[in-house]
């Protein structure tokens, strides 16, 4: 197949897996184009069957607001015409649906079969997707998407009931890791200079963006530091780092806390840690927590959204209702105390993400769901029927 991605490009969960998703796709023998303002931040400069399109919004006086949407519909309509492309997937339901299904609008005359798919991740729906400003867009995007994909079951269930699109068909098709890639025994730890041994090692990896608490991590460390001789490893970099940073200096954790800003391959990290704090105020899926668990450390967070569906409690890690810093802290130094059951946690965490989320079982999901859209009548067909459902 010739497949265009489209999603956003920096640092974050859903351009990942665009990005790990199309360079797995093109492995396969399929053809690649990334649409996209930047070269997306996980993706090597080349690599056989991939393509990058830039997408430039031209500038004008009148233009407060450059209309990066339009410029996009534009660049996608081009790349699907100039590279024959049998499909558009678009990661993040707004702008990037938009776009697409202007662009197959235009491409109406000559393209009737091409097909987009839109895979809602998170915040698309749960936070930007409810903003008076956009909501309505959104649920628009949506209907009009010839195939929908969401990264976890609690993410299906939160799109259908708050967009009230009961007739949409949304596949779940979760998350992945490359089980190679996030394998602990391939890398010697890089903190190790850095960290006496006998010190737990607590990392978070976000973007540090107010959904992800990153306060709340500062203090669940702070009580786990009290018990136990630890530093807390902070990946990332956003909106609430400052907050964060004040948080450990007015805990006086300043020299224990250390700040890595934004990292691309995180699994030599995640190899050195003992365990990945996750306790954000809502998490669709959580790939951060995943990343971490296949790396073999335990997770600790909230039982927020789709992180019940990632981490299994008790046995992979814990989770703990939102805010709640001294559950977490609790759970925290139950599991880093306990050698033992550490060890076992660890174990089960690699396995078990290899079993349920491995690269090569997702990717094969997506494949055959792009297979099923593209035979499908597109959604404006549908829409067309005397009696339309989406759900056909
Ligand atoms: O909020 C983020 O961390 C980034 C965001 C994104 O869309 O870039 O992540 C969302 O998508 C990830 C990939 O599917 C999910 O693993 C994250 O859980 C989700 N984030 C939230 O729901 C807050």
């Amino acid at each position: 197949m010739k497949i265009g991605i489209t999603c956003y490009p920096t640092y974050g969960g859903s351009g990942a897996v665009a990005t790990e998703l199309g360079i797995a796709l093109a492995r396969r023998g399929h053809e690649i184009h990334f649409i996209t303002y930047q070269q997306p931040f996980r993706l090597p400069s080349f690599l056989p069957r991939i393509y990058f399109h830039e997408v430039d919004v031209g500038r004008y006086p009148l233009f407060e607001y450059p209309p990066y949407d339009l410029a996009l519909a534009v660049r996608m309509h081009e790349v699907v015409q100039a590279h024959d492309l049998d499909l558009l997937h678009c990661h993040y339901a707004i702008p990037h649906a938009t776009s697409a299904w202007i662009a197959k609008e235009m491409l109406r005359p000559n393209r009737p079969d091409m097909r987009f798919v839109t895979t809602l991740h998170g915040t698309d729906i749960t936070i930007v997707g409810q903003d008076p400003s956009f909501r309505p867009i959104t649920k628009f995007s949506i209907e009009k998407s010839d195939g929908l994909t969401a990264v976890s079951r609690y993410l299906q269930t939160e799109t259908l009931t708050t967009f009230g699109c009961t007739a949409c068909r949304i596949e779940v098709i979760p998350n992945f890791i490359d089980p190679e890639v996030y394998d602990r025994s391939r890398y010697t730890s890089i903190l190790d200079e850095q960290v006496d041994s006998g010190t737990k090692v607590l990392m978070h990896v976000s973007n540090f963006r107010p959904v992800k608490r990153v306060k709340d991590v500062v203090r669940i460390f702070a009580r786990v530091n009290e018990r136990l001789p630890s530093v807390l490893v902070m990946v990332g970099d956003g909106p609430d780092r400052v907050d964060a940073e004040a948080e450990a200096r007015a805990l006086g954790l300043s020299d224990k806390v250390f700040f890595l800003g934004k990292i691309e391959a995180v699994a030599p990290l995640l190899a050195g840690a003992d365990l990945f704090l996750l306790p954000s105020g809502s998490e669709s899926f959580g790939l951060s927590a995943l990343e971490a668990l296949a790396t073999g450390v335990p997770v600790v967070g909230s039982n927020a959204g789709g992180l019940p569906e990632v981490v299994r409690q008790g046995e992979t890690g814990a989770l703990c209702p939102v805010g709640d810093v001294d559950a977490m802290s609790a759970a925290a130094i139950e599991i880093l105390a306990d050698r033992d059951r550490w060890e076992a946690m660890s174990q089960c965490g690699a396995s078990d993400a290899r079993e349920r989320f491995s690269l090569e079982t997702i990717v094969a999901e997506y494949e055959a769901f792009y297979e099923y859209t593209l035979a499908r009548p597109s959604a404006a067909e549908r829409a067309a029927q005397p009696n339309p459902t989406l759900a056909t």
